[in-house]
């Protein structure tokens, strides 16, 4: 009988903004396996938006608030989680934060307010969240957050968060080690861009999107469901044996070394709408 992939499991997923946002996608994945779901909310805001996409699931999900600059905030959050279930299975990542005046300009101009801002809630809240779940993941579980390629390559406007992402994907490294030895297993997901409210107000953003489409090997771009899939993959026991990875859910974007011949002139379009 027990033939969904995440029947029985419990998990938590940080993160969730709108139904736009790529925690959203990876929500309904989980959902349409089985999961139960607990959802945490960065603020009131967020969570008028979070209660109707609540009612879409199947499995009522627990509704927290955790603000992840405050750790009271996280640890009340686990805690509740503790209380209402004892345990948990699986966890995922999704936050990032920077001065959005920061996104653009020299990386060099960063402040050190943003520079430590921005690596506590886009890279240090993953440490801690690791610390806090893991206890609770008495029989193994898995965990997975979500990072961008400007990590590894210099992406113009990435700045100060290709930076926090490097960190990021370095944290997933070293946590799958802290707590192999209890089963848990850590990954991350480098997905390619998707207009998300995290995307949005970035200059030339839309034109990404088409520059992607043109140039990543499956010549579209992803969907947040897509990546709800491969999160799927890697937080159920199709995953098993997948840890301290970095995986690209890009439309092999990421393995490009020069644009598509054939896109020269498509290509030329898109930066002929004006570049900063
Ligand atoms: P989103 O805006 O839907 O999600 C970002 C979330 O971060 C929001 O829910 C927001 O409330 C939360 N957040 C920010 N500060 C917080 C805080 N102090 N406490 C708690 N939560 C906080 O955007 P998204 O694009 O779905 O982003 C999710 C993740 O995916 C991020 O890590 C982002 O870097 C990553 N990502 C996004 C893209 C993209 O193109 N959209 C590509 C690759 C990776
Ligand atoms: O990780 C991200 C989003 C990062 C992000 C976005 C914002 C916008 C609103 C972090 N902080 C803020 N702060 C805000 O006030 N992505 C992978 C999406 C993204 O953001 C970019 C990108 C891409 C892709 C910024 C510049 C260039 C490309």
């Amino acid at each position: 009988m027990n033939n969904l992939l995440m029947e029985g499991k419990r998990g938590l997923i940080m993160g969730l903004a709108n139904d736009k946002s790529i925690a959203w996608g990876i929500a309904q994945a989980l959902n349409s396996q089985g999961a139960q779901l607990a959802i945490s909310y960065q603020n009131e805001v967020m969570e008028k938006r979070v209660k109707p996409l609540a009612l879409q699931l199947d499995k009522e999900p627990l509704l927290l608030q955790c603000d992840v600059t405050s750790s009271e905030s996280m640890t009340n959050c686990f805690a509740e989680i503790e209380r209402r279930w004892g345990k948990l299975d699986f966890l995922v990542h999704a936050i990032a934060f920077s001065d959005k005046n920061q996104l653009r300009g020299r990386t060099i101009d960063t402040t050190r307010d943003n520079f430590a801002m921005t690596m506590d809630i886009s890279c240090f809240s993953f440490l801690e969240a690791c610390k806090l779940a893991s206890p609770l993941m008495k029989d193994g579980g898995a965990i997975v957050t979500l990072t961008y390629m400007g990590s590894e390559k210099y992406l113009p406007n990435y700045n100060v968060m290709g930076i926090a992402k490097a960190a990021l994907e370095a944290a997933v490294r070293y946590a799958a080690f802290d707590l192999g030895e209890q089963g848990v297993r850590v990954n991350a997901i480098s997905a390619g861009p998707i207009k998300t409210l995290a995307a949005s107000g970035i200059g030339d953003f839309r034109k990404m999107l088409h520059w992607n489409e043109l140039n990543s090997a499956l010549e579209r771009n992803v969907t947040p469901e897509e990546v709800g899939q491969a999160a799927l993959g890697l937080l159920s026991d199709c995953g098993k044996s997948i840890t301290a990875e970095v995986i690209h859910v890009d439309c092999g974007y990421h393995a490009q070394g020069m644009i598509k011949m054939k896109h020269v002139a498509a290509n030329a379009e898109v930066l002929k709408e004006g570049v900063e």
